[in-house]
């Protein structure tokens, strides 16, 4: 099977997936948030069991969907240990090796444009992230970038391989799609053919405008998308997508925060699952079995998730699964379900928002109803 090749316009990124036609076990490289319900529904059409979600480094210019894919799929996380993201349940090192199915992609290290970024060789493809880009390479101007450092990834790592090694980059800001490493050494603008300090000289010279979401992205690709600011980006993803927004496989059903409330009141369990530091700062359900949902992708199951649901939820009972902005309830709710329990995802979270594009300012999740809650 040949990768497959995704487009994000907004940021021309590529993201890949590739997949084990035996197994149908899947690996995303660089999967971008705003295109989460087409990723999901590409997986679903393809009929592929995402394994892995990985990076080539800590992006820039987007936001990743690593955590939320992980999340909906149950799909492990890895990315470069040079790069800081914690959240990824596998460092890599240079040489690491990735299984899914049959298949194998090994890990290279080819720092330069930031200096963990990292390239992945499957059978004669290379997935090169921003390290050679065609008739280009990423810059080198922030991020802890290094011009000499890329210079030798490119030339001593990557024009290593085979000439026919197809090119597969992490952008492109022309509409060409790939390149092989033969073309990259002969025809490469900035690097074919030059010295190390000519090479330094060109990259230098380059004086690129800032990336627009540099800020905002890579404190938030540090922890696999996971940790923003802003969640509504990610509730507006899932909602073109019927399969995300509302799962009926993997557990009972979703509830909005007034009816979960009422339930809560016959008798169902209301369990928070927000970090301790979530509760702390946006304020905690009084009442409510607070349970933090530790699960950072890759690590599920976590034994004492389990056992403090099992031990909070009597058999017979309802369980209410909230979280802050209604995602992380989703896997929870499905890990309930795995465990025995009639477990519902309240929508919305704690104080999510039901549809901030058609009714902006209208805002729901717990919180926002004047459902019980209070500030520490
Ligand atoms: N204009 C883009 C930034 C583009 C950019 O700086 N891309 C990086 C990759 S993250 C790069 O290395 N570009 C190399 C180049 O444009 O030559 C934005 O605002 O997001
Ligand atoms: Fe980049």
């Amino acid at each position: 099977m040949q990768p497959i090749q995704l487009f994000d316009p907004a940021s021309s990124t590529y993201t890949y997936v590739l997949a084990d036609e035996g197994t149908r076990e899947a690996l995303i490289i660089d999967p971008v948030d705003e295109q989460l319900a087409r990723d999901l529904a590409a997986l679903r059409e393809l009929g592929l069991k995402l394994a892995w979600t990985l990076e080539t480094h800590t992006h820039a210019d987007h936001i990743t969907s690593a955590g939320l894919l992980a999340e909906h799929t149950g799909a492990r996380t890895a990315a470069p240990e040079g790069c800081g993201i914690g959240t990824a349940a596998v460092q890599l090192k240079d040489g690491d090796v990735l299984r899914f199915g049959a298949e194998e992609l090994k890990a290279l290290h080819t720092p330069g444009h930031t200096a963990g970024s990292m390239s992945y060789l499957w059978r004669g493809h290379a997935f090169t992230g921003d390290t050679l880009l065609i008739n280009g390479c990423g810059r080198t101007d922030f991020q802890s970038g290094s011009a000499a450092a890329l210079y030798r990834s490119i030339t001593e790592v990557l024009f290593a391989l085979p000439d026919a090694t197809i090119v597969w980059p992490g952008h492109d800001y022309n509409g060409r799609s790939h390149s092989t490493i033969g073309a990259e050494k002969t025809g490469n603008a900035r690097v074919a053919g030059k010295t190390l300090a000519e090479f330094v000289i060109v990259m230098t010279e380059l004086n690129l405008p800032k990336p627009r979401r540099i800020d905002e992205a890579v404190p938030a690709n540090q922890s696999s998308g996971l940790r923003q600011d802003a969640e509504a980006p990610r509730t507006a993803a899932l909602a073109g997508d019927p399969l995300a927004a509302r799962p009926a496989q993997g557990y009972a059903g979703d509830v909005p925060p007034q009816l979960a409330y009422d339930w809560w009141q016959d008798g169902a369990v209301l369990v928070d699952i927000r970090s301790d530091a979530e509760r702390e700062w946006v304020g905690f359900v009084p009442g409510a079995v607070s349970l933090a949902w530790k699960q950072w992708p890759g690590m599920v199951p976590n034994p004492s998730f389990d056992k403090g649901l099992k031990e909070a939820v009597p058999p017979g009972k309802k369980a209410l699964l909230l979280c802050r902005s209604g995602v992380r309830s989703i896997a929870a709710a499905r890990r309930a379900t795995e465990l025995g329990i009639e477990a519902y995802n309240v929508l919305e979270g704690f104080e999510g928002d039901p549809d901030e594009n058609a009714q902006r300012g209208k805002r729901g999740g717990w919180r926002m109803l004047g459902l019980p809650w209070r500030q520490r």
